[in-house]
């Protein structure tokens, strides 16, 4: 292509946009056109093309206490290399991409050694990335999401600013253990010479930015409120509780900025390596929840649901609410807006060990299950936390009939209609306390590979008495990030609602049976009741 050409990627019609999602399991990466069209889709999954790292889901639990949850952070490093090598087998012309966004599991920290900046400026394009990066972090295990291992921090970081409800009044959530600035602390009362010896801290989002940016990336706001250092209100850092967790913070974090900043071109690795255009922008990059909503293109009204590694749900705030269960993140669209969301560690992978245990491992078994118990199931309820579970700060199995505590439940289909209704009963429990009413013209989107699922999307609309709607594309963090990408690129003249004006609404999946009300609303009751108790005990 001719150097005039190059310079020329604003051809609307031509240019493309590239969103990328570093999630527990994967990295993907989509291409999308000028209309938001996806063209093409890759990715690379931990576990089986990095053996040599040895995760299990993308991850590594510390085999002496399993609330140790960490991953190799050139891992992701190796891994960007091998999604670039495959979106270029694919033909991907790199030259015509305009601008760059991405997302990623949230919470993590990178933790980048003194000088790491330097080679980050001047990292040759005739090496791979992670042969470069090697030595860059001074902290070489990222701790990510599923760390539950900061019980003793989240007090000090409470304590600081008077209580939990204080610091949920500031940054949007009471301390959780995986958000950062707890993460920030263990690794500073635990390692003080490897966090001297840190340059930057990233959040995952924006060490994955860093490296198309070819510099330290800041923080994005949305992102950046999973940490539990960022005052929600004035987009700030809070200097009280970054003195909690460390000396000199401020400066290892960096200026947050909105999620839709434009924070500089393409480095040169990318340019000269697969022929990025010098005018190619990097856009900001966040969380892969604040990207869903994004992607899902959420409006008010609705509920996104996400059954995935971790089931999520969230909706768009108008204001912050102050609620002890669940969190307020920073809009990553609109800066004076909000987002709620809820995190349920024990998604997918519980999903499939009872599907294991009651149905062979074949999903339509499990389905033929489901469907044939009735609603309410008969008064037996079950909730299953194979890890610690955030919402309620749980773990095990806990079956309950109608009357009392049991240790079996009488049949396989009663066990699996009580781990699906058992795990949506808590999802709407959690959402009527950011003042969600279900069957007042609330509408649930529902994404994720359990959204397949026929079975348990009516499970799903019964208990929410809303209908469900499915989200068909792709994964909706990576397509999320392609939008943004464009987004940061377009804002000052085109707003986001028509951007996306054009794209296919969603698919009505099902409607809730006309009982749904009567049988499901004293069972929230009930489950609540049943929490207290547990969490009592
Ligand atoms: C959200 C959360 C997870 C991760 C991984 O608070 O912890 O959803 O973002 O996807």
């Amino acid at each position: 292509m001719s150097c005039a050409a190059k310079k020329e990627i604003a051809n609307a019609s031509e240019r493309t946009f590239l969103g990328l999602d570093l999630s527990t399991q994967t990295l993907k990466a989509c291409i999308l056109n000028e209309n938001l069209k996806l063209l093409k889709e890759v990715h690379v999954n931990f576990d089986s093309e990095l053996p040599e790292f040895r995760t299990t889901g993308g991850a590594i639990i510390d085999k002496a206490d399993n609330r140790n949850v960490t991953v190799p952070t050139i891992m992701w490093v190796k891994a960007l290399d091998m999604l670039m090598d495959k979106l270029m087998l694919e033909g991907v012309d790199f030259a015509k991409i305009a601008a760059v966004s991405g997302s990623a599991q949230q919470h993590g920290t990178v933790y980048w050694q003194k000088g790491a900046e330097e080679t980050l400026k001047n990292l040759s394009s005739s090496d791979f990335l992670h042969q470069q990066l090697n030595s860059s972090f001074s902290v070489t295990s990222s701790p990510i999401w599923m760390d539950s291992s900061t019980t003793k921090q989240c007090k000090q970081l409470e304590e600081a600013v008077g209580g939990p409800e204080k610091l949920a009044e500031i940054t949007g959530s009471r301390a959780y253990e995986r958000f950062s600035g707890s993460q920030i602390a263990k690794i500073f009362q635990t390692k003080p010479e490897a966090y001297k010896n840190t340059e930057r801290i990233s959040l995952i989002s924006s060490f994955l930015c860093s490296i198309f940016l070819g510099k330290i990336a800041p923080i994005d706001i949305s992102d950046g409120s999973g940490m539990n250092l960022l005052d929600i209100h004035t987009k700030k850092w809070n200097q009280t509780l970054l003195d909690t967790c460390g000396p000199n913070l401020a400066e290892k974090l960096g200026e947050p900025v909105p999620s839709y900043s434009d924070v500089g071109p393409i480095s040169k690795y990318f340019k000269e390596r697969y022929n990025f255009n010098s005018n190619c922008r990097v856009i900001a990059h966040t969380g892969d929840n604040p990207a869903s909503l994004i992607g899902m293109r959420l409006y008010e009204g609705w509920i996104a649901v996400s059954l995935g590694t971790s089931d999520t749900a969230f909706l768009w705030l108008k204001e912050p609410k102050m609620v002890l269960d669940g969190h307020v993140l920073c809009n990553p669209l609109d800066e004076n807006a909000y987002m709620a969301l809820l995190c349920f560690k024990n998604g997918s992978l519980t999903r499939e060990r009872i599907k294991n245990k009651c149905a062979n491992g074949s999903w339509d078994i499990f389905d033929q299950l489901l469907n044939s118990t009735p609603r309410g199931n008969f008064g037996n309820m079950g909730l299953y936390y194979d890890i610690q579970e955030i919402l309620p700060f749980l773990q095990g199995d806990y079956r309950f009939t109608k009357t009392q505590a049991t240790c079996k439940f009488t049949s396989l289909e009663v066990e699996v209609r009580a781990l699906i209704e058992g795990q949506f009963i808590a999802k709407r429990a959690y959402a009527e306390e950011f003042g969600v009413q279900v069957g007042q013209g609330t509408k649930i989107l529902a994404t994720g590979g359990a959204s397949q699922n026929k079975g348990i999307l009516q499970v799903l609309a019964d208990v929410f008495n809303s209908p469900v709607y499915v989200f068909k594309d792709a994964n909706s963090a990576m397509v999320g990030a392609g939008y943004q990408a464009k987004h940061g690129l377009v804002k000052s003249s085109m707003t986001y609602e028509d951007m996306i004006s054009n794209l296919p609404q969603p698919e009505l999946a099902c409607e809730p049976y006309h009982d749904a009300n009567e049988i499901y609303t004293p069972m929230v009751e009930r489950y609540r009741s049943i929490v207290e108790d547990l969490i009592k005990k």
